[in-house]
């Protein structure tokens, strides 16, 4: 079998269906290896698509057992079937039924597409186009119906059966079986569609809604795993507070079901009433998540539960409005998470990950606008750039409307669009209706791919007391896209003077919240009454998803550091400094660069560190290896980038030695364990004071105390926390020696040898070493009894931490890196396409690499270009990267 290019799909080339269903009746017989199911669909002709036009139904791997049309069996002649397709050249032009019955196969189904098997469980994936691997169906989210599900299972295996909707019956069947009957009567796209059967626990609270509706809420997580959902259940419960006082969104239906399981391809699904998750992001207790950990789970049990409203209310008219869902509601968990915890924190953390995942995909081959033009497998377009950089569009609405017209625009938006399929062009509009002003050009930033970059000159005229920036922005070319326009940037500023203190002056074009709107190639933006030299403080909370270059000098970056009254920027200033300090190193001898950042570094931890410790942990992190590379920009050399920034790492550490470890002392928490953001953040702080440390050169603090410290805090832990922090380090710092390493990862197998999840991060930690003997480790590991090619979440952590979280490894000079990957992705791609899809993404940074390594990634990908029968999702992805 040849890889075939696949179809292009083109939004140009959007029709309505020819056919509407209105309703679908299911009745699934749960069988390990024979489940039938049987649709019985109520379709009609849709008056917007082509009278007469063939009924074609969407099929994925299927087999046809029966089929009727109103009741009547059809004859061989009146239709054609496929594995991927169902036609009836003929269909009536009233409305007609359909019953359809198929034979699918849950325990052969590895793609985790349809329904599957995980750990014994029955459970389904849908979204994107996974409903045509359980029947023929007009699957394209502009298809809406209501649905009803019978269930029927071996008791005993599947004593649980759930559906979308509410339950409304239930009941003994003889040979030990049984059913239960689920209705929603929320008209909805196939991709929501959902059931469950298994032997599973559970957790469950009672939920009063705004208006006083009651509805039980349950976490089903496999059995004696329970209080471990608790979390869950309870960020859940908050999520749900939250929509009804932020966005006034009430809940509605009955019941709200969330299911745990272990085999996942992605985070976790909103299917309606019946939330599936990546058992990841549910199960959390003290010994085994981290801080880290628990704040995902409440962000994505908080995501998936705003989707009922944004993404299963409204959904999309087709898949490329994915971001209208997407990018929508991860700005709603976002500011979830920013009102739940620590707004600051939370910011300069969206936009670590912005930067680190959509920021590299929008500098490499695979960068696409966030509403891209066309696809040939919409599963590779769940990406960071539909998330995340479409979350930043609403905030950048919000910041350019101002509250009150957001909310305006929302409810609009809301009340207009409810029980609909909608276009990103449907959203803006509410926006308009409700603002009055014109988003046209705004809308560019739905269509145009790649980072801008803004570029600010600042003058002061000391005899005129006027001060004066000068903007100018430009996109680089992305593929298919070598010209761009000018978008629309809210840079959010402010000035401030030598000492801190703000010098006033005042500017025409500036809105009163310090919010200057650039729309042109290059404008100016004039202060008026300014008693001294400012220091500007631009793209204030980064008020833009764009690059930005100013010519500060460390000086009065360290003084923004000091004293800017945003913490983004602070922390921006800092970064700013490292990265430049990184880039373009102190000559030999010299260190004056390096000193002055540590002494500002210091100043700040004196006055500030006690108050906010998640704060000051971030301002001691230095930038990833991945965006020193990104500055740097072409003929990357990841050897040379880590060096440089161990360097400044141990310099840093070496300074402010003395205060980090009077520090750790203070923060030592002799309280009960708990995860709030507050004791997070002080758990963060120790931690990486612990890991700077332990970097100390031995002359000014001796190895012994780093490993004393590091070994204390690991056996005496009683929590994953600092657990996994002093393993961190024990791994990674170079002041601690190999038997004391060794010793805490045979402890750490042993200790929970029972916990995958665990084991997981033990995986990543050893994967992600930069050490030349890392590849023969990874390898020799995949031999572990804990580890599985078949489970996602395995994969991800050994391999995927390997590819994507090891810069100078995956990038070894030999390309021995790139070809055990390349290896992987052939050997997945038999199993599980999306799971090697995305592991390819891995490669997206090749061409910027020095020429040596930039052949042998090339090689790696020729050689999976070249294999035959390649996944539509794999082909895609190599296809696009090589191009
Ligand atoms: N809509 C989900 C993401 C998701 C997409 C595709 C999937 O298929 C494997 C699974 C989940 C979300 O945004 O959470
Ligand atoms: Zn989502």
């Amino acid at each position: 079998m040849r890889t075939e290019t696949p179809q292009t799909i083109r939004l140009s080339e959007y029709r309505p269906s020819d056919y509407l269903i209105d309703r679908v009746d299911l009745d699934i017989h749960l069988d390990p290896t024979a489940t039938r199911v049987r649709a019985m669909l109520a379709l009609r002709p849709n008056p917007a698509g082509t009278p007469g036009a063939p009924l074609v139904l969407d099929g994925d791997e299927l087999q046809l057992e029966s089929l009727a049309l109103d009741g009547k069996p059809l004859m061989q002649g009146d239709y054609t079937c496929a594995p991927d397709k169902l036609t009836i050249a003929q269909p009536p032009q009233d409305p007609f039924s359909l019953t359809i019955e198929t034979r699918i196969d849950p325990t052969a189904n590895t793609k985790l597409m349809g329904l599957y098997r995980s750990n014994g469980v029955y459970c389904t994936q849908c979204e994107a186009e996974g409903f045509r691997r359980i029947t023929y169906f007009l699957d394209r989210p502009d298809v809406m119906a209501v649905y009803t599900t019978r269930i029927e299972a071996n008791r005993a295996e599947a004593p649980v059966l759930l559906g979308n909707g509410n339950p409304v019956a239930s009941g003994e069947l003889p040979g030990g079986r049984h059913f239960a009957v689920w209705d929603d009567p929320h008209p909805k796209p196939s991709y929501l569609f959902a059931l469950v059967g298994g032997d599973l626990g559970s957790v469950t609270r009672a939920f009063v809604t705004m208006s006083g509706r009651k509805v039980d809420l349950a976490v089903h997580v496999e059995r004696g795993k329970e209080s471990r959902a608790d979390y869950a259940l309870d960020a859940l419960e908050r999520s749900m507070r939250w929509d009804e006082k932020v966005f006034g969104r009430e809940y509605d239906l009955d019941v709200f079901n969330i299911v745990a399981v272990s085999d996942f391809n992605m985070g976790a699904m909103e299917n309606k009433g019946l939330n599936i998750f990546n058992d990841k992001y549910v199960l959390a207790s003290q010994e085994t998540a981290t801080d880290s950990d628990f704040a995902h789970i409440e962000a994505i049990i908080a995501h998936e539960y705003f989707h009922n409203w944004t993404g299963n209310r409204i959904t999309c008219r087709d898949w490329f409005q994915l971001c209208l869902k997407e990018g929508l509601t991860v700005f709603r968990d976002q500011e979830f998470s920013s009102d739940e915890r620590s707004r600051g924190v939370e910011r300069i953390n969206a936009v670590r990950t912005l930067r680190a995942r959509q920021f590299t995909e929008d500098s490499g081959p695979l960068a696409h606008p966030v509403r891209p033009r066309e696809y040939r497998e919409i599963n590779n377009f769940y990406t960071a750039t539909v998330y995340e950089k479409g979350a930043e569009i609403i905030r950048m609405l919000k910041t350019l409307l101002g509250e009150a017209a957001f909310k305006a625009g929302m409810d609009l938006y809301f009340s207009r669009h409810d029980n609909q399929a909608a276009t990103i062009e449907d959203f803006l509009t509410c926006f308009r209706d409700a603002s009055g002003r014109d988003l046209t050009q705004f809308a560019l930033w739905y269509e145009q791919a790649g980072t801008p970059r803004v570029a600010v000159s600042g003058h002061y005229d000391a005899d005129a007391r006027r001060y004066r920036l000068d903007f100018a922005q430009s996109t680089p070319p992305t593929p298919g896209q070598a010209v761009k326009q000018p978008v629309v940037i809210p840079i959010a500023l402010g000035l401030v003077g030598p000492n801190g203190e703000d010098v006033g002056g005042e500017a025409q074009g500036l809105e009163t919240d310090g919010v200057f709107a650039l729309s042109r190639a290059s404008d100016s933006l004039t202060f008026e009454n300014v008693s001294a030299p400012p220091i500007p403080s631009l793209l204030r909370g980064f008020s833009a998803p764009v690059r930005l270059s100013l010519d500060l000098d460390d000086a009065a970056l360290l003084t923004l550091v000091r004293h800017d009254s945003d913490a983004f920027n602070r922390w921006q200033a800092a970064q700013s400094v490292a990265t430049r300090l990184m880039t373009r190193p102190d000559r030999p001898g010299d260190s004056r660069g390096a000193d002055a950042l540590a002494k500002a570094l210091d100043g700040f931890l004196a006055e500030e560190a006690e108050g906010d410790p998640a704060f000051a942990a971030l301002m001691l992190a230095l930038p990833p290896e991945t965006e020193i590379a990104q500055e740097i920009g072409a003929d990357v050399d990841p050897d040379a980038i880590h060096a440089a920034r161990t360097a400044l790492k141990i310099h840093l550490a070496e300074t402010l030695a003395p205060r980090l470890a009077t520090l750790r002392a203070q923060l030592a928490s002799s309280r009960p364990y708990s995860p709030d953001a507050g004791s997070a953040g002080r758990r963060a702080l120790r931690n990486i004071a612990l890991d700077l440390l332990a970097s100390c050169d031995p002359a000014i603090r001796p190895a012994d105390e780093a490993e004393a410290m590091t070994a204390a805090q690991y056996d005496e832990a009683d929590n994953m926390t600092d657990r996994l922090g002093a393993l961190n380090v024990a791994i990674h710092a170079p002041g601690i020696g190999e038997a004391l390493r060794d010793r805490l990862l045979a402890d750490f197998r042993t200790r929970f040898t029972e916990e995958p999840l665990v084991l997981d991060k033990w995986f990543a930690l050893q994967a992600s070493v930069a050490e030349p003997g890392t590849l023969a480790r990874v390898q020799e590991l995949m031999r572990d009894t804990a580890f599985s090619l078949n489970n996602p979440n395995r994969v991800r952590a050994l391999i995927g931490a390997f590819a994507m979280n090891n810069p100078t490894q995956f990038n070894r000079a030999d390309g021995a890196g790139y070809h055990f990957v390349a290896e992987q992705v052939l050997t997945l791609d038999t199993r599980n396409p999306q799971l090697a899809a995305r592991l390819l993404t891995a490669f997206n940074t090749w061409r910027v690499l020095e020429p040596g390594r930039r052949a042998k990634a090339r090689a790696a990908l020729e050689h999976i270009a070249a294999r035959d029968g390649l996944s539509r999702d794999v082909a895609d992805i190599v296809q696009r990267t090589l191009a």
